[in-house]
């Protein structure tokens, strides 16, 4: 045998991991706490001998189980966006189990919904990212009692590898920089990124909350005072940590911690597979698939879905969006629009549910993102003979566009040294190799294969138009550096899907309406499981905004519906 289970037998047998066993509690949680009393915390197994360990990586306290399995082959949960050379997985030649999620089993179902409910709770959240956790903490404030549900082995879904900001207008953030802007212009630039086809109600409320969800943020202890620009704004309102780092471990950092604080129940390992509804179509709670106690019913007056979108579900992109078939993904691999699927089976609308964005700038052939933060510090974007072809700052639609129209469908974003020692994230990718480097911008030409000539141009020329404060080619609105001080860099991208923009028909309380856009008596949603906000295209920045906003909005409306009906 040679698993961690039999390891662990000779060493002290079951209790070493379990209380008892055959009782694992889904969520792992004593086996978890047994892992780090013997082993210590993720800072005590770093090895700075790695280049890419996965022991300090950019998660965040997650469980040990999710890749380190008593029973099973072990699963490296970091293999999906990166590689390790040379790391050894302990047990890797484990015997493999069968996986535990098998799809939806209606007969068991069926059987849990006949034994009745096991418990009973005010509300339930479904899925453990950003909407959700707000949605949880919210109603937890309003008074309601809360069960969190997550189906993978660790919370943060999508949200936890979000890189570039949140966008909100009126802060104490765009005073302190002198940034002039209005509730006015967040809608406009949000209504004409989405082209027109948004949920007007829906972005006005985004726009008007944008500066209370900041402070919120910061009363559970984030720091959002970096500020920058995104895609489509017309000024710097996307905040961020500062320093320049990324937004979503940071928030989910956060979360994480208010949510225990709080004392929200979370569970992880624990899929729900139905919403259950009584004869009027009210909602009267779900049945859940979890991984140690198989499936079971809790009642509750409310359900709020925070699932996600579908981004990373390849069946649904090429159902939608054929023509987007096998196209790299930067999502998280828990975005497999689970939610959109249990609100169907019971008569929710559906709003521009085959929109889907596709982000720009995904490293070519990995599914790292190249956050549009490079090119709103000053990157600019070149074909692979080294020629600018679109402003770096339109909207994604516009520039993934315009990329699978040049040459080879790839293009190259361009900086230099003082960018790189500006934006933290760039030195990350710089640890994971994904930056060609040179010390002169001819060399830089050859070493990536670009026409010297065209590439020097380019750079002069931009050059120019930084020091005119105009782009006479493309029209680019912000130019906040020159390309000038050595070393040179690049990284090769290409579009990869981002965002589902598409998703459960809401109205202005995140209330699930049915095709008759009625509410769904007691089922809310929030962020991208939801359609409406974005409209056709997303802006950048606006889907953090948007899961704190409305993930707050349906927490506390869920738990209002719970406490007086
Ligand atoms: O909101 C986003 O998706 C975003 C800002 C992504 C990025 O490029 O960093």
């Amino acid at each position: 045998k040679n698993d961690l289970a039999s390891f662990h037998k000779e060493m002290g047998g079951c209790k070493s991991c379990h209380t008892q066993p055959g009782k694992v509690s889904d969520s792992e949680t004593h086996e978890n706490q047994q892992c780090k009393s013997c082993h210590g915390d993720y800072s005590a197994l770093a090895n700075p001998k790695l280049k890419l360990d996965p022991h300090a990586s950019h998660l965040g306290d997650i469980n040990c189980t999710s890749c380190h399995k008593g029973h099973e082959k072990p699963k490296l949960y970091c293999n999906e966006c990166h590689s390790f050379k040379g790391l050894e997985m302990p047990f890797n030649d484990a015997k493999s189990k069968e996986a535990w999620d098998k799809g939806w089993d209606n007969e068991a179902i069926n059987k849990a919904i006949s034994a009745g409910p096991k418990e009973t709770t005010d509300v339930i959240v479904v899925g453990a990212g950003s909407a959700g956790f707000n949605a949880a903490i919210a109603a937890k404030k309003a008074g309601a009692r809360v069960i969190l549900l997550e189906k993978a082995p660790f919370s943060g879904g999508n949200s936890m590898l979000a890189a570039g900001g949140y966008n909100a207008v009126g802060t104490e953030q765009q005073k302190a920089h002198k940034v002039d802007d209005k509730i006015e212009w967040f809608v406009e630039d949000t209504m004409k990124g989405g082209r027109n086809a948004n949920d007007p109600k829906l972005v006005q409320i985004l726009a008007e909350q944008s500066a209370d969800g900041i402070k919120w943020l910061e009363s559970l202890g984030a720091n959002m005072d970096d500020l920058k620009r995104s895609g489509g704004a017309r000024v710097d309102r996307t905040h961020r940590p500062s320093g320049g780092l990324s937004v979503g471990p940071h928030i989910i950092d956060v979360l994480r911690k208010a949510s225990i604080n709080e004392g929200v129940d979370t569970r992880l390992n624990s899929k729900v597979v139905k919403l259950v509804v009584d004869d009027e179509q009210k909602i009267v709670g779900v049945v859940v698939h979890g991984k140690h106690s198989g499936h079971y019913m809790v009642a509750a007056k409310s359900v709020v879905l925070a699932t996600g979108g579908y981004g990373f579900n390849k069946e649904m992109i090429a159902f939608y969006r054929p023509t987007f078939k096998g196209m790299t993904s930067s999502n998280n691999i828990t975005s497999t629009g689970d939610g959109i699927e249990l609100a169907k089976a019971i008569g929710a609308s559906m709003t521009d549910i085959d929109w889907i964005q596709a982000h720009p700038t995904v490293g070519k052939d990995s599914r790292i993102l190249i956050s549009e933060t490079v090119r709103g510090v000053g990157a600019i974007m070149v074909n692979k003979d080294g020629n600018r072809f679109i402003s770096e700052l339109t909207t994604r639609d516009k520039a993934s566009d315009a990329i699978l129209k040049q040459p080879e469908q790839y293009a190259w974003l361009v900086f230099d040294n003082e960018l790189y020692k500006k934006a933290k994230m760039v030195q990350g990718y710089d640890h994971l190799d994904m930056l060609e480097k040179a010390n002169t911008v001819s060399e830089l030409a050859k070493i990536t294969g670009m026409k010297e000539n065209s590439l020097e141009k380019t750079i002069s020329n931009y050059n120019r138009y930084f020091k005119q404060g105009k782009d006479e080619e493309f029209g680019r609105e912000q130019m906040p550096l020159p390309l000038k001080n050595a070393p040179f860099y690049a990284v090769k991208v290409a579009p990869g899907i981002h965002h589902t923009m598409g998703g459960v028909a809401i109205d202005t309380k995140a209330e699930v309406l049915d095709i008759q856009s009625k509410p769904l008596k007691g089922l809310f949603a929030a962020g991208e499981v939801t359609g409406g906000v974005h409209g056709y295209n997303r802006l950048g920045g606006n889907a953090v905004a948007d899961t704190v906003i409305f993930g707050k909005i349906a927490g506390t409306n869920a738990a209002k519906h719970a406490l007086e009906t």
